[in-house]
């Protein structure tokens, strides 16, 4: 018999078969070798993909979040407004700190700066900005026409840094460098270490951590905040999610990274571990049980009595706030199937909330992601060699002798390498069991046909596949914005997903999706007029 994959991609034409039968999978946890797909390669044109582009994951992912980054985008209005406010990343405003969350910069480019040079306007940009709102940082991303007409950002920064005084970063984040967003992320984590990072000076408490690659969205990062300032963390910086630039400057003084989202933020964490020796570890905040291990997998970093036993004493007190609550929805939703096809790691993570709740996961996939997300890698390579930093600029990491520190020996590195797989990151298909689909990539069509195929209750997904689901009856939750819900990380996190899974499941209204004349008789006449 067929494999569902294979009547769904063999409609294709020959060539286009041949390029997506490398990005689809069906697990099989048998097979003596690691099963290997593609990734992070160019999407066939013409084919309705949902990633996003290079800009998208400079300026809209990593450095939007931002708060006190006055990030100008040098471009057509449109690229500046679709990154601004739509993917929900959450800020507050500290005391007298700067805020621009809620103000989209943009040159506004017309076709008379493609003719003659947009330079002169972005220089002007820049001078009306520092005279409104003063910032302290002031960022410039390029966007697609930008790279055509070639205006020099990095001149104007230089320019915007002397005669304002004003630390000016230019992001070279043409949306078509690269296959996806994931270009882009690179670029602003190389700019954030470059400029950024290690500028600060703050003396950090005991336990000092980072928290990478969380974008609090729908409030996600300040509900990991509170677990942790709980159980005793000094949280030196948050990045980028609620962040500051102010904060990041003394970034390098944590002693341990968390990683939730590898893939938007590894370059960092890496870079850090390089340059300053800082170790980091995966986090998963998204589900009960991930939430545990991963408190678990700190304390177990920092090897404190009192750490270990305070953990313990947050874990169980959110628990006994929650259990009942998931308890409940865990009835309803217990048996359900669920399709998830998300970025670059939630569609990992949320395969453990999934599962606090009973759902299996059958088919998961990422928009952008590379290899390593997908089948983890034994040795990190240098960050030099990672496939997408080809053309792209990239720093030189130099380990420096002042802040180097190895703060564990070397029987302790082997046992935590072990026990909480320090600085590694496993991929999600080791955690996907038989006969599931992994899918790269994944586009409109094969959607379409694979909830089909599949019949999921829940397909989880972005708004530009949103509603293929509910045309076709299936219930379909965002896990990019969250639609306008959230928080669903930590554990009270928890309880609001399967608030909303469960209502999502549990509405009557999927019945009402086959409009009545596709099952009941009806009499056709035809109107003539008068
Ligand atoms: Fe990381 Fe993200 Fe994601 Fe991502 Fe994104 Fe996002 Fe995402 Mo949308 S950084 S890879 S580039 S977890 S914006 S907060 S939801 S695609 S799965
Ligand atoms: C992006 C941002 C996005 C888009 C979400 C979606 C986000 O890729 O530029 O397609 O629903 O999370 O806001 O991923």
């Amino acid at each position: 018999m067929k494999s569902k994959i294979d009547r769904v991609i063999e409609q294709y034409p020959a060539s286009v078969f041949k390029n997506r039968k490398e990005h689809v999978l069906l697990r099989n946890t048998e097979t003596p070798e690691p099963q290997t797909i593609t990734a992070n390669t160019r999407t066939i044109p013409g084919i309705i993909t949902n990633r996003g582009c290079c800009y998208a994951g400079c300026k809209g992912v990593v450095l939007g979040p931002l708060r006190d980054a006055l990030i100008i985008t040098h471009g057509p209005i449109g690229c500046g407004f679709y990154t601004w406010g739509t993917r929900r990343n959450k800020g507050r405003t500290k005391g007298d700190e700067q805020n621009y969350l809620n103000y989209c910069f943009s040159t506004d480019l017309q076709e008379g700066d493609i003719v003659f040079g947009g330079e002169k306007k972005l220089r002007k940009a820049i001078t009306e900005a520092v005279g409104i709102f003063k910032p302290q940082t002031i960022m410039i991303c390029s966007t697609c026409p930008v790279g055509l007409i070639g205006d020099d950002i990095n001149a104007v920064a230089n320019w915007a840094t002397k005669e304002y005084g004003i630390k000016t970063i230019a992001f070279s984040c043409e949306g078509y460098k690269g296959v996806s967003q994931s270009g882009g992320h690179h670029i602003a984590n190389n700019g954030l270490i470059k400029h950024i990072i290690g500028t600060g000076d703050r003396a950090v408490g005991k336990y000092a951590i980072n928290i990478l690659g969380e974008y609090n969205i729908g409030g996600d990062g300040w509900e990991i905040e509170r677990m942790l300032k709980k159980i005793g963390y000094d949280i030196v910086a948050p990045i980028p999610g609620d962040g500051t630039v102010e904060e990041m400057k003394s970034a390098h003084k944590a002693d341990l990274n968390l990683i939730q989202c590898h893939r938007s933020i590894n370059y960092i964490g890496e870079m850090l571990r390089t340059k300053y020796g800082t170790d980091w570890i995966k986090v998963n905040f998204i589900g009960v049980n991930s939430t545990i291990k991963s408190l678990r997998d700190i304390a177990k970093y920092f090897d404190d009595p009192d750490l270990t036993a305070r953990t313990e004493a947050v874990i169980a007190e959110e628990l006994s706030e929650i259990s009942e609550m998931m308890d409940q929805y865990k009835k309803l939703c217990q048996g359900k199937t669920a399709a998830l096809f998300v970025g670059g790691s939630r569609a990992h993570h949320y395969q453990y909330l999934l599962r606090d709740l009973g759902i299996e996961t059958i088919l998961a996939g990422y928009e952008f992601a590379h290899r390593d997300d997908y089948e983890g890698r034994e040795v990190i390579p240098n960050i030099k060699e990672d496939g997408d930093s080809k053309n792209i600029e990239s720093i030189e990491v130099q380990q420096d002798p002042k802040y180097y520190r190895v703060t564990l020996s070397q029987d302790r590195y082997e046992k935590l390498k072990e026990e909480i797989s320090l600085n590694y990151y496993a991929g999600m298909m080791k955690d996907m069991p038989n006969g599931t689909i992994v899918i790269d990539d994944l586009n409109h069509y094969e959607t379409e046909e694979l909830l089909k195929i599949l019949k999921p209750d829940i397909f989880c997904s972005g708004i530009k596949d949103k509603y293929i689901a509910h045309k076709a009856g299936i219930f379909s939750k965002q896990l990019h914005s969250y639609d306008y819900s959230g928080p669903y990380a930590g554990f009270r996190g928890a309880v609001n997903f399967a608030r909303d899974i469960t209502m999502g499941l549990t509405t009557p209204s999927w019945k009402f999706v086959t409009p009545p004349w596709k099952t009941e008789p009806m009499i056709e006449g035809s109107y003539v007029g008068r």
